[in-house]
């Protein structure tokens, strides 16, 4: 590898060589200078935010180490590089993870090694929360310090996070590229039951976990013209496109490490600054605020992340977001690839980019202009090149989500790729025609460019999968679904083998290692693992199915869940100003029955309140006809229902679903008569580092989308990887879900996706009212049980089920939904072996959605990418 150091000199460079820190007693000396030197401060002022970033600094010292090796080994070897392009990355907190992932010689000690010294104190984790305990800290309340990066909305983001985790555990020389958004998803306050926003100041104190390369600055241009030359050039050639306004991009790296190997991986994510040019123009004729103004205007492009989830808000800023970071990161790409001196023709031997949905789709567009306007490729040529690196995963058949971009909106803030994607268009739809001579229609149903009434506007899943070789949706069921819906005229004209699947998973090291340590023991105790390689391999988790009927180990398992809802049921005590919502002692014996996911009508928490309702009102109903809280008991075991997610801040509908859920939790839990029987709770600002507890507490977990709806879901596979049962639809993951771990181990119920637009379309023409078990709740909602004060309150609830057509079909499953939670009662409580055994079975076969699997598929199928083994 090329370096700048002579050679000469490279004998005090290898004298002086960093190492990594192996032992607690390195540990604490590298911590106690990092106190000094890098915080300033001392022994007389290190509070525990202090000993957080002085720990972290440390951990990050032996990251960047094999940060360092991982790039050289890469550079060395020249693989085929992937990109993973998200707009979100939502990582939750990194010290923890970094713990448990990092390699010291500790662990590389250990492994292979006989039994006596692979007793826990051996993993460095273990070491440096022994060396934190000398030091005089707890090493939980240091973890606890760490603010969330919370660089994403939901499951697309923590999809993406899961990925670089998997990515770097599988030794895959791949970067991911996002954005350093200086606000996250806002934080959520309950504030009289309403929902409030607040700034996410996650960057308050320095974040010791990005490293920023101030010394690399991409320019990228926005506005401005194309310049067609004196005798009006073809847009197919080169042009210019000069710019009128330019803002820096610095990128900030965050390295990746994974698991049992010393790969290191990095994500890049882009902030954006001034330049350094100045309009003088404006500075002589005194206006000096304006020309000021207008160069931080700059940095207001990665001020703050969109907070909708599953909706598109068409606003030129995020356009600008979109641009500015794949202009970013296609530029750093090809500046890569230029250092190996290939033909262009190897660019896609040379680099796979994956797109997270569309929102990195001017990434196809940016790069088709490189190859043309800037390197002088033919057109045709370029394409190539284009379509055979780029490829798109599509996560929601939903036309609110599906993003359109105006014309003159894109054409204004990017002349050139509006003239590039009209070029792009003209030439997939002579193709079509091709094909299919004279259908008008099929070619105005698939053209990149909607003519609607009002605004031209740019479809840009079409714009995706023109320009990628490969197109996946997310589970089967959702992959099955854009073939014969959104897609279906793109499967003709390209045939099925574009489209694909590749089932969505999780990282275990996150939702299982460091989300519930006591169930990680047991497992890896139980299948005699002390070295954790189920994490890597989660078929070695079958081994657990022999245990399933084993008394003395269904303990042992629900000892775990014991504590685990203790753990929350702590939390939640802590959340609600210190007052306990289930007394202790009623733990043990009640169901937790968890809801947590972005609030959205087509999720359907509004059903699952309306089910809380009704066993309510059933529960008053036995009361009052004289029966005894034991005889209620024995027909409904005592629950709590526990909510929690985040409503996009415009969206009426999910913010009303939350003010619901708070009223009928005021009212259930005061309720004298009700006493244990029955609590809600809504869990505020769920986020990463709250599911962490939340997951692995739950007894049932609710999936109950309308079929067709959930692309896949990822914290179905969560809740089940931590022994919790679900009940659910038909729909998404939930599927391949059932199909693994077996149809009684799950409790499934509701209309079918095939049958949703017949249903629909019932509403519509043949209403025939709603089932008399729903009637009673939204009656009672009427009369004000859960609003005295203004009965109305939750009127748009009533109505959109009643008056407006009930598009989320909830009276449609609502018999079903209530029976089948009665089935679920039975189980819990009658039958408790039988539950835990359904418990144990469930772990044991969950090893399918490890996000492992994943990203191997992706790799063989999609990619095409090897490996790159440390030695
Ligand atoms: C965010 C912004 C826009 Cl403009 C559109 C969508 C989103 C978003 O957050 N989508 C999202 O989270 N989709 C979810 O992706 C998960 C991972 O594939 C799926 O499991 C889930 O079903 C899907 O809704």
């Amino acid at each position: 590898i090329e370096t700048t150091i002579p050679a000469q000199s490279r004998e005090i460079w290898n004298k002086h060589k960093v190492q990594k820190f192996n032992t607690a007693d390195e540990f604490q000396e590298r911590f106690i200078s990092h106190v000094e030197w890098t915080l300033a401060r001392s022994l007389y002022n290190c509070d525990d935010l202090a000993a957080y970033q002085a720990t972290s600094q440390s951990v990050r010292d032996n990251l960047v180490i094999d940060w360092n090796k991982t790039q050289q080994r890469q550079t060395a070897r020249d693989p085929k590089r992937v990109y993973y392009l998200s707009l979100e990355f939502l990582m939750g907190r990194a010290l923890d993870n970094a713990l448990i992932n990092m390699r010291t010689d500790t662990d590389v000690r250990d492994v292979g090694d006989t039994d006596e010294t692979l007793t826990k104190g051996n993993t460095s984790r273990e070491m440096i929360k022994n060396a934190m305990n000398e030091l005089g800290f707890k090493l939980e309340d240091i973890l606890d310090e760490e603010p969330d990066a919370a660089l994403g909305n939901g499951g697309l983001g923590r999809l993406a996070a899961c990925f670089v985790d998997s990515m770097a555990t599988g030794n895959y020389p791949a970067w991911g590229y996002g954005l350093r958004y200086q606000y996250g998803i806002f934080a959520q306050k309950i504030i009289n039951g309403y929902q409030v926003e607040t700034p996410d100041y996650w960057l308050n104190f320095t974040n010791p976990w990005e490293i920023e390369r101030a010394e690399i600055q991409v320019p990228i241009n926005f506005y401005g013209y194309v310049d067609r030359g004196q005798n009006e050039k073809s847009t197919l050639e080169p042009s210019d496109w000069i710019g009128g306004e330019r803002v820096l991009a610095v990128p900030y790296d965050m390295p990746i490490p994974g698991f049992k190997t010393s790969t290191v991986n990095n994500l890049r994510l882009w902030s954006a600054k001034p330049t350094t040019e100045f309009d003088f123009k404006k500075f002589n004729n005194g206006d000096y605020k304006n020309s000021v103004e207008e160069q931080q205007r700059a940095e207001s492009i990665t001020a703050v992340l969109y907070p909708n989830d599953n909706f598109l808000q068409g606003k030129e800023l995020r356009l600008k977001q979109q641009y500015f970071w794949c202009a970013a990161s296609l530029h750093d790409i090809v500046r890569r690839f230029k250092k190996g001196k290939r033909a262009w023709s190897e660019f896609p031997d040379a680099i796979a980019i994956q797109i997270n949905d569309t929102h990195p789709t001017l990434a196809i567009v940016e790069l088709q202009r490189i190859l043309v306007d800037l390197e002088k490729l033919d057109w045709h040529e370029a394409w190539k090149i284009v379509t055979s690196t780029f490829a798109f995963t599509n996560h929601t058949v939903m036309q609110e989500a599906l993003e359109k971009w105006p014309i003159s909106l894109l054409g204004r803030l990017l002349p050139r790729h509006l003239e590039i994607i009209y070029d792009i268009n003209w030439f997939f739809l002579q193709d079509v025609e091709k094909k299919f001579p004279h259908d008008m229609d099929l070619l105005s149903r698939v053209s990149v460019i909607e003519e609607s009434s009002q605004e031209r506007q740019v479809r840009m899943a079409y714009l995706a999968i023109i320009g990628s070789h490969k197109v996946n949706g997310v589970a089967e069921l959702h992959s099955d679904l854009i073939k014969t819906t959104i897609f279906k005229d793109f499967v003709k004209i390209y045939g099925s083998n574009k489209f694909t699947n590749v089932t969505n998973g999780i990282t275990p090291r996150r939702w299982l290692k460091q989300a519930n340590p006591k169930l990680a023991q047991l497992i890896s105790e139980t299948i005699n693992d002390p070295e954790d390689n189920y994490l890597l391999d989660m078929s070695k988790l079958t081994q657990l199915s022999k245990y399933a009927e084993d008394e003395k180990f269904q303990k042992k398992w629900n000892d775990v869940k014991q504590f685990n809802k203790q753990r929350l049921a702590d939390l939640i005590k802590k959340l609600n100003n210190g007052v306990d919502i289930i007394e202790r002692d009623h733990i043990r014996n009640t169901l937790f029955d968890i809801q947590v996911k972005r609030i959205h009508e087509y999720k359907r928490q509004q059903m699952n309140i309306f089910g809380v309702i009704h066993r309510y009102l059933t529960m008053k109903e036995l009361l009052q006809s004289g029966a005894s809280i034991e005889e209620v008991v024995k027909k409904y075991p005592r629950k709590v229902s526990i909510f929690g997610g985040k409503s996009a801040p415009g969206y009426y509908m999910a913010k009303l679903i939350i003010k619901l859920i708070n009223s009928v939790a005021d009212v259930v839990n005061n309720d004298k008569e009700i006493q244990d029987l029955l609590k809600v709770y809504f869990i505020p600002d769920y986020n990463v580092s709250k599911a962490e507890i939340i997951t692995p507490a739950s007894d049932l977990s609710e999936h109950i989308s309308t079929a067709g709806t959930e692309a896949s879901g990822t914290s179905n596979m969560k809740f089940v990887m931590n022994g919790g049962l679900i009940i659910g639809t038909v729909d998404g993951a939930n599927v391949e879900i059932t199909r693994e771990i077996g149809e009684d181990n799950i409790f499934l119920f509701g209309n079918l996706a095939e049958n949703v637009d017949e249903l629909r379309y019932k509403h519509q023409f043949h209403n025939e009212g709603v089932p008399a078990s729903l009637a009673k709740v939204l009656d009672a909602m009427q009369n004000g049980a859960f609003s005295p004060q203004n009965h109305s309150e939750f009127m748009p609830l009533i109505d959109s089920i009643k008056s407006h057509g009930d598009y989320y079909l909830v009276s449609d499953d609502f018999e079903a939904y209530i029976s089948t939670q009665e089935l679920v009662d039975q189980v819990y409580h009658k039958d408790k072996k039988e539950w835990l055994k359904k418990s144990i079975l469930s772990v044991a076969n969950i090893g399918f959605f490890s996000s492992d699997r994943c990203i191997e598929e992706y790799a063989d199928t999609i990619w095409n990418a090897e490996p790159v083994k440390p030695e």
